[in-house]
């Protein structure tokens, strides 16, 4: 089945999003380098690669699918945050807005009663409640911390050995 042109703008749109959250990743991988936090730095080098397999697997679909890719502008991420805690503040809001545009984009796919898209979004949906708690721990722990430097390397030490496996999509 031709994908509709509704369905077609919406994953451009997402494609979209995860690059803009690729490059919002990236920015804090440059922040937590500058301020010598090497492991969260790799953290977020992992996230970086997760958001480009993420657009990725929704590029290929949509070509699968017949459909027109198109590669927009991204805006400019944040770049500067007060610490750790604060950066972890801002991605947890930014994956819990990710989510809300994963089931906008299901919400679309059952408008046009596109089984087969709302199928392969499934996966989305379940990668969303991963990254919502992964996030969540580090957070959760980041408040732990609070200002014991001793303690936030100890975390830096963990973050260090996340390593990428890429994601078998849809
Ligand atoms: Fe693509 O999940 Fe984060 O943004």
């Amino acid at each position: 089945m031709m994908i509709s042109e509704k369905m077609n703008a919406a994953f451009n749109d997402q494609i979209k999003a995860e690059m803009f959250s690729s490059n919002l990743y990236l920015s804090m991988v440059a922040y937590f380098e500058e301020i010598g936090l090497k492991g969260f730095a790799n953290w977020m080098r992992i996230q970086v690669q997760e958001e480009n397999a993420h657009a990725m697997g929704l590029f290929d679909y949509l070509l699968e699918r017949d459909g027109k890719v198109t590669i927009e502008a991204i805006e400019k991420p944040e770049n500067e945050w007060a610490c750790a805690l604060d950066c972890f503040e801002a991605v947890y809001k930014h994956e819990q807005h990710v989510t809300s545009l994963i089931n906008g984009l299901v919400d679309v796919a059952e408008q046009e009663k596109d089984r087969a898209a709302i199928s392969f979004l499934q996966w989305y949906i379940k990668e969303q409640v991963e990254e919502e708690a992964s996030v969540g721990g580090v957070l959760a722990t980041l408040k732990l911390i609070g200002d014991d430097k001793k303690a936030l390397l100890m975390l830096d030490k963990d973050l260090a050995a996340r390593t990428f496996v890429a994601p078998v999509i849809g």
